[in-house]
């Protein structure tokens, strides 16, 4: 896919949140100047975008060192992409995978998130890049999560390990690695059940998921991924940061951004909790994934 298609994929994915930034946009095609009008304006556009009280504030300050009593141009717009870019920009995108062997990826999230749908997204994504991968399906509280992976499983033609209902899912993770290691697989990724940080023995559980698969693979996780469901907007953030607290995770899949106006959410994720967006999901399907780009993003929030 090209640059093009993917931008063109992300706008289409942003459709939502786009109606909202048009509005912030629709501001710097204002004449006159920046003023303490044009500042509150902006402010409350942003807000009501769902950038979040800390960005808003930060971006409008630095409008009005920048820019006050100054002609109202491109260039203001042009300013306020470059501090969302920067809002958003991290070291790394996409995966992190290990040099050598196996490469384990965790996912971890609250019930209901995306996540098992973003491992069928990711399986995909790795199978583009001629890796094979193996899924572990550690949910096994319930037969019908265990049942979702196996048929996203078969249609991807990824292999699965799996268990009985209600088995320990750290030995479930455990096989998998095995597995991986002796056939030779090149990435596995750990489903997870849902969880709220309020239950901790569920929290445990991840954490002992997390020790088991650095047994077999040393240094394993090497990613451990939070999907977060974006439509939950500033409330997604506050669960992840409770989250956090409790497992520590390498990166954020932001899910069902197709879904929600609430896009504008993702300026305060790496704020408020100091983890790169690695992916995000813009709908149902395992093509529905894309590596997130902060250039990208913030260009199709302002794009007609
Ligand atoms: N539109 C849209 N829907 C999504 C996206 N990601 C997941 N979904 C839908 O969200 C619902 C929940 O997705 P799951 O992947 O089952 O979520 P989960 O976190 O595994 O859920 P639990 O295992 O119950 O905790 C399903 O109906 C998915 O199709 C996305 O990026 N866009
Ligand atoms: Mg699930």
């Amino acid at each position: 896919m090209g640059l093009w298609d993917i931008f063109k994929k992300i706008k289409q994915g942003l459709a939502k949140t786009r109606s909202l930034f048009g509005s912030v946009a629709e501001l710097f095609r204002w004449t006159g100047r920046v003023d303490q009008k044009f500042l509150d304006e902006l402010e409350k556009r942003l807000y009501l975008a769902d950038v979040g009280t800390f960005a808003t504030q930060q971006i409008v300050q630095d409008v009005r060192v920048a820019f006050q009593d100054k002609e109202i141009t491109g260039d203001v717009q042009t300013f306020v992409k470059e501090r969302l870019k920067q809002l958003l920009t991290a070291p790394e995108s996409g995966i992190r995978f290990a040099p050598g062997g196996p490469t384990v990826i965790m996912i971890a999230g609250v019930n209901g998130s995306g996540k098992t749908t973003s491992i069928a997204k990711l399986a995909k994504y790795c199978q583009d890049q001629n890796k094979k991968v193996i899924v572990a399906a550690c949910d096994t509280f319930r037969a019908a999560a265990v049942e979702q992976l196996t048929i996203w499983s078969q249609r991807l033609g990824v292999d699965i390990v799996k268990s009985q209902p209600g088995h320990d899912p750290a030995s479930v993770a455990h096989d998998a690695c095995e597995k991986a290691k002796a056939r030779g697989f090149d990435v596995v990724i750990v489903d997870t059940a849902g969880r709220l940080h309020t239950q901790p023995h569920l929290m445990r559980e991840l954490e002992k998921i997390h020790k088991v698969v650095g047994k077999p693979i040393p240094g394993a996780p090497h990613e451990v991924f939070l999907v977060l469901d974006a439509t939950a907007g500033q409330n997604a953030i506050v669960q992840a940061e409770m989250f956090k607290k409790a497992v520590q995770c390498s990166g954020i899949i932001l899910a069902k951004l197709d879904g929600t106006a609430k896009g504008g959410a993702i300026f305060g994720v790496k704020q408020k909790l100091n983890l790169p967006v690695k992916f995000v999901g813009v709908g149902e399907k395992p093509e529905d994934l894309e590596v997130f780009n902060p250039d990208a993003y913030v260009e199709a929030l302002f794009t007609d």
